[in-house]
């Protein structure tokens, strides 16, 4: 491990490499997803590493969702359980969710190792160690799942998807809430509701949103997610990042404000 000087003006960004490395050399995430979270870190910088409006509405649209699901199920990949264990357990309690550990580089081992994981922040009852069912037209290793989890679910939440479940799952008649901070990935464009946000904002967020939201009468909750429109939100978040780009801010957030760098 390298040790990151806490004055390093990308302290957050090099101790969160630090701690998804680790987590590979834990068997926890997979060497490929070394790659995926470096692509997520390409698209946040030109996102100003900070939520978007756009971002915070789908995240109360989504916790909405969660709340008025009757079988929802929260699915974890190697690269969240790295980056967001604590907050996937207390969000998962909150919105009374199941958890359900789905791989895309599939290893019973490294599903063992997540649960394991996810269990040290005090998840209970973590699924995916059994499957027992198949997502329908789905060749890759995510269509194992279990009977009492993903495969019944009403409404599953997907933070770092691949596009190719995402939309398996949309044709089983799920809600899908996916997480992933490419606006134009498959996933975003396939989701009901995308929230292009990265998954170290977007699970504490959804968690102050779920403790305001979890008295919100049931049919105030079904008005907020009938208002929000997906598309609209997704238009306004490439329109956000560009304006964005236009006026500067991400030289700001990077602290370049007072260097030409064009
Ligand atoms: O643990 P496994 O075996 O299930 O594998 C997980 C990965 C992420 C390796 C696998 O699902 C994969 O290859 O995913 P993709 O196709 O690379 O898609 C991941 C998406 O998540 C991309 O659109 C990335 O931009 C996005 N992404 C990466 N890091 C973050 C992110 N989105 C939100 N927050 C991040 N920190």
């Amino acid at each position: 491990m390298t040790e990151i000087p806490k004055n390093h003006p990308r302290y957050e960004s090099l101790s969160l490499r630090e701690e998804i490395t680790r987590c590979v050399e834990a068997g926890i995430t997979s060497r490929q997803g070394l790659i995926a979270h470096g692509r997520g870190e390409a698209i946040d910088y030109l996102i100003g590493e900070k939520s978007l409006p756009t971002a915070l509405e789908a995240e109360d649209a989504a916790v909405a969702l969660l709340l008025t699901a009757e079988r929802p199920v929260i699915s974890v990949n190697g690269n969240t359980a790295a980056l967001a264990p604590k907050g996937i357990v207390e969000l998962a309690e909150l919105v009374d969710a199941k958890i359900e550990v789905n791989l895309f580089h599939r290893t019973e081992e490294r599903i063992a190792k997540i649960k394991e994981h996810l269990e040290s922040y005090g998840a209970r009852g973590v699924l995916g160690l059994e499957p027992n069912e198949v997502i329908p037209g789905l060749s890759s290793e995510r269509a194992k799942v279990s009977r009492e989890g993903i495969f019944s679910a009403d409404t599953v939440l997907v933070p770092l998807e691949d596009g190719d479940r995402c939309e398996a799952l949309v044709a089983m008649g799920k809600k899908v809430i996916a997480i992933d901070i490419n606006p134009f990935s498959r996933t975003s464009r396939m989701a009901h509701i995308s929230i292009v946000d990265n998954v170290i904002r977007a699970i504490p967020n959804m968690i102050k949103s779920a403790n305001e939201l979890k008295y919100t009468r049931v049919i105030d909750l079904l008005f907020m997610i009938e208002c929000f429109e997906n598309k609209k939100n997704l238009k306004s978040t490439v329109e956000e990042i560009k304006r964005g780009l236009d006026e500067g801010r991400l030289e700001e957030s990077q602290g370049y404000s007072k260097l030409s760098i064009w």
